[in-house]
């Protein structure tokens, strides 16, 4: 291979085996902008359609085995839901993998869900939080992903210290039921749907929060939920540092939380936190890779199959750097031969290079083209349009 060594080939290959990313249900079926959606014959219109898009994604791609539900969208009955979960691993031959409470979809939650003042209302939040833990156990999940979209968007409505304490309450007792080998993972997210305050806004909430809830509870990073300019993978840094990095929803964006495709607009940023993913031998490997992106304008199944790989060929990048090399040049403040070091790494096409290593794991070489050209979206299109074609698009 021309650029690339024997040993940072070697590399390559050992960190490309390690990687695995998890997809979302709710990337298949048909969502959008709070303005309208644009209707996708192919779209997945159950959960059955949902797992066998995950489970052609991973055939094609082989790194993504597992697919995050959401609970109200993919398992309505909660626990009785289980056992169709479990026929549809099966059958399409991926897993369940991090379970997503919903605490922003009922009319309840208008004020709050496990903050909101009434206490009722905190008490039925609190109990969905709790049948998601017992969702989890049944189908073996490890991971129950909390985003509380809770929040204020007035100053002086809401007593936000008050509402730091009911949020704590409700995250320890969530903890509580958690059996030894499970984790919660707090999102935090600065603003929307709360347009003033917003009850987790950062890490630092984020991570006060699961250090009070409890050993299990661990920090997710949405690479979205930051404002502008922020520096994500010191974030990163910190939250490994503190064993407290539980998992990354990935997606881009150019202004707010866009859910764009990983690495369309910034793939530097994405680089830099694998770059620091990949320095931290200890603690990475209990760092869940989660795909949090729903597309609009794009195919759906085109746009998970171009962002695995997107992921994989940044992450395979991250893995070119020599760490070694680069502490020396850091250790000599020698600015320039370190950057150039590591903006290298990030120029080198390592294209030609997941080639060569999905042909040798006998993968698809190019599963964008595999996929364009194999007739599933026409397919599940044919099979689909009618059932689609009833969902007209809604507008907030
Ligand atoms: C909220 O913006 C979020 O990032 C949370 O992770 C939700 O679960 C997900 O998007 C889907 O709405
Ligand atoms: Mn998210």
């Amino acid at each position: 291979m021309t650029g690339i060594t024997a040993t940072q080939q070697e590399k390559v290959f050992a960190a490309l085996d390690g990687f695995r990313i998890e997809v979302p249900s709710w990337g298949f079926s048909n969502t959008g902008t709070r303005f309208g959606k644009f209707i996708q014959p192919s779209a997945a219109t159950s959960i059955e359609e949902k797992f066998a898009d995950a489970g052609e994604v991973n055939r094609l791609t082989g790194v993504a085995p597992t697919v995050a539900l959401h609970v109200l969208w993919d398992l309505p009955h909660g626990t009785a839901d289980v056992p169709e979960i479990k026929r549809l691993e099966t059958k399409y031959g991926v897993k369940a993998g991090s379970i997503n409470p919903n605490l922003f979809q009922n009319q309840e939650y208008k004020f709050g869900s496990i903050a909101n003042p009434d206490p009722e209302v905190r008490k039925s939040a609190l109990e969905h939080l709790l049948d998601s833990v017992e969702i989890a156990k049944a189908l073996g999940s490890r991971d129950i992903s909390i985003w509380d979209s809770d929040g204020s968007n007035y100053p002086g409505t809401q007593s936000i210290r008050r509402r730091i304490e009911w949020t704590g309450e409700a995250l320890a007792t969530m903890h509580a039921a958690l059996s030894p080998e499970q984790r919660m993972l707090v999102e935090y997210k600065p603003f929307e749907p709360a347009f003033y305050h917003t009850d987790i806004a950062d890490w630092g909430m984020a991570l006060a929060l699961a250090h009070k809830a409890g050993p299990q509870a661990k920090v997710l990073v949405d690479t979205g939920h930051h404002y502008l300019g922020q520096n994500i993978e010191q974030i990163v840094a910190w939250l490994l540092h503190l064993g407290a990095l539980g998992g990354f929803h990935f997606n881009d964006r150019k202004y707010s939380d866009d859910d764009l495709t990983i690495g369309s607009i910034d793939p530097y940023q994405v680089f830099r936190i694998f770059h620091e993913l990949l320095g931290d031998t200890a603690g990475a490997s209990d760092v869940a890779f989660m795909v949090d992106q729903s597309h609009n304008l794009k195919g759906k199944m085109e746009a998970v199959v171009q962002t695995v790989m997107t992921a994989q060929e940044i992450y395979a990048r991250a893995a070119l750097v020599d760490n070694e090399l680069l502490a020396g040049l850091q250790a000599k403040c020698d600015l320039v031969a370190a950057e150039e070091h590591y903006r290298g790494c990030f120029w080198t096409d390592v294209r030609p290079i997941a080639r060569e290593w999905r042909e040798s794991r006998k993968l698809a070489s190019d599963p964008l083209a595999e996929l364009r050209s194999n007739g599933y979206v026409e397919e599940t299109a044919r099979a689909r349009a009618s059932k689609n074609a009833g969902s007209v698009a809604s507008y907030a």
